[in-house]
């Protein structure tokens, strides 16, 4: 990689930096894979923009840093299409989960691909996210439920990061369900999980940070905790799906843990707002999951903001809850049905989405020293993101310095 500077300017700039105004005529300087200068570009000195080899004129668009989805399950085979249809008529998600369908019918399918099927299945959906502006893509496991299919997924998630301009960030999520394997013996599948596949899969290089479904129909948080002490002897990060159709207390032992992010929240109290804030965990917004259970019950979102808990949005795209794959719907959907203003909704999918995978310090903010991940978009205003509901105007997409989407030039 060249260590070349290069000037973008002609547009505005949403640095998703806490408490930071968007700079309507704005500069950015770009060294190699990192960002060098940001700013007005009447305070650009004289001698930086003279240091740039190539100049950039956007002429008229919007500059932020590149989405980042951080959670996911888009490796998987198969729908979810009938039991969509079931849930139409009235069938629930957690009966149809219980009577073995759920999760488990999406087991069935990707134990059953082959990993070019796998990898073939998930290729659209990670195109759709690039395509809208997201450098960074959180994969998790948790369709396989054996040790050789979560292997699969895992390998398939990594295979998708070297094909695809993004970072792919693997998340362990064995304990998304009991397989019939175990049926009835739940704590032995956490013992397998703790000591067995999980040691091998993070030895393979396949982990980068543990989650668990912690819900009624997944696991307690007594035996997240056994997981998470594995987790954490491993030197791996964890996180948790929690309190998305009851309150466990599953929010109050991943703060215990000072997990990355607790992700769903529906449930969550004020008191686990309180320590989720208190232990730098990351509150993980799914308003696609809300909207396609047509659940009615919002996050507490005012009681995370007053505690000071940092927010994330993602499409939690999966077949069964969140059948897509758009964050920049998920952005529409955390305003109009969340509460959250368009600047925040983006700082969201940005700043917190980085946090919550452990990346804070280098991405989801357009500062100096940080990667050089961004997006540039067709729009007037940054308050056009988290507006748009289901149309994308992203133009181009920078990664590590370089265009890997789009044209820096509107069409016409
Ligand atoms: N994330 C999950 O892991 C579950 N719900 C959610 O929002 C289950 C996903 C599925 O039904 O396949
Ligand atoms: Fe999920």
């Amino acid at each position: 990689m060249s260590d070349d500077c290069r000037l973008w300017h002609g547009a505005g700039l949403f640095t998703s930096i806490a408490g930071a105004a968007p700079i309507t005529d704005g500069a950015l300087v770009t060294r190699g894979e990192r960002i060098e200068w940001v700013g007005a570009a009447a305070a650009l000195p004289t001698s930086l923009r003279d240091a740039c080899v190539v100049a950039h004129d956007l002429g008229d668009a919007w500059i932020t840093p590149g989405l980042i989805d951080c959670h996911t399950h888009l490796v998987f085979a198969g729908t979810r299409a009938q039991e969509y249809s079931a849930r139409l008529r009235g069938a629930s998600y957690e009966g149809l989960a219980g009577a073995g369908g759920g999760i488990l019918e999406t087991m069935r399918a990707t134990r059953a691909a082959s990993e070019a099927a796998l990898l073939a299945a998930s290729r659209p959906r990670l195109a759709a996210l690039c395509a809208e502006g997201v450098t960074t893509v959180e994969i998790k496991s948790g369709y396989g439920l054996d040790f050789a299919s979560e292997a699969k997924m895992l390998r398939v998630a990594r295979a998708l990061g070297e094909e695809f301009p993004v970072t792919v960030r693997t998340s362990f999520l064995g304990a998304h369900a009991l397989p019939p394997e175990f049926t009835g013996r739940a704590d032995d599948y956490i013992d397998t999980l703790s000591g067995d596949w999980l040691p091998r899969l993070t030895q393979a290089g396949l982990v980068d940070a543990v989650d668990i479904y912690c819900d009624r129909i997944g696991f307690s948080p007594a035996q997240a905790r056994r997981l998470f002490t594995a987790a954490r002897a491993l030197g791996l990060p964890v996180k948790m799906h929690a309190e998305q159709l009851a309150n466990l207390g599953g929010s109050l032992l991943a703060a215990e843990f000072a997990a990355l992010s607790c992700d769903h929240l529906e449930h969550t109290t004020a008191a686990d707002a309180a320590a989720l804030a208190a232990a730098g965990t990351v509150a993980v917004l799914l308003p696609v999951a809300w909207y396609c259970l047509g659940e009615t019950r919002r996050p507490p979102v005012d009681a995370l903001r007053t505690a000071g808990v940092e927010l994330a949005v993602a499409s939690d795209c999966n077949p069964g809850s969140a059948p897509g794959a758009s964050l920049l719907l998920a952005l529409a959907m955390a305003t109009r049905s969340f509460g959250l203003d368009q600047a925040e909704a983006l700082c969201a999918a940005t700043r917190g989405a980085a946090q919550a995978l452990g990346l804070g310090a280098n991405r989801g903010t357009l500062e100096p020293g940080r990667i050089a991940d961004f997006a540039i978009w067709n729009i007037g205003g940054p308050e056009e993101l988290g507006y748009w509901t289901g149309f994308n105007p992203c133009r181009a997409v920078i990664r590590a310095g370089r265009i890997v989407h789009g044209e820096l030039q509107r069409g016409h």
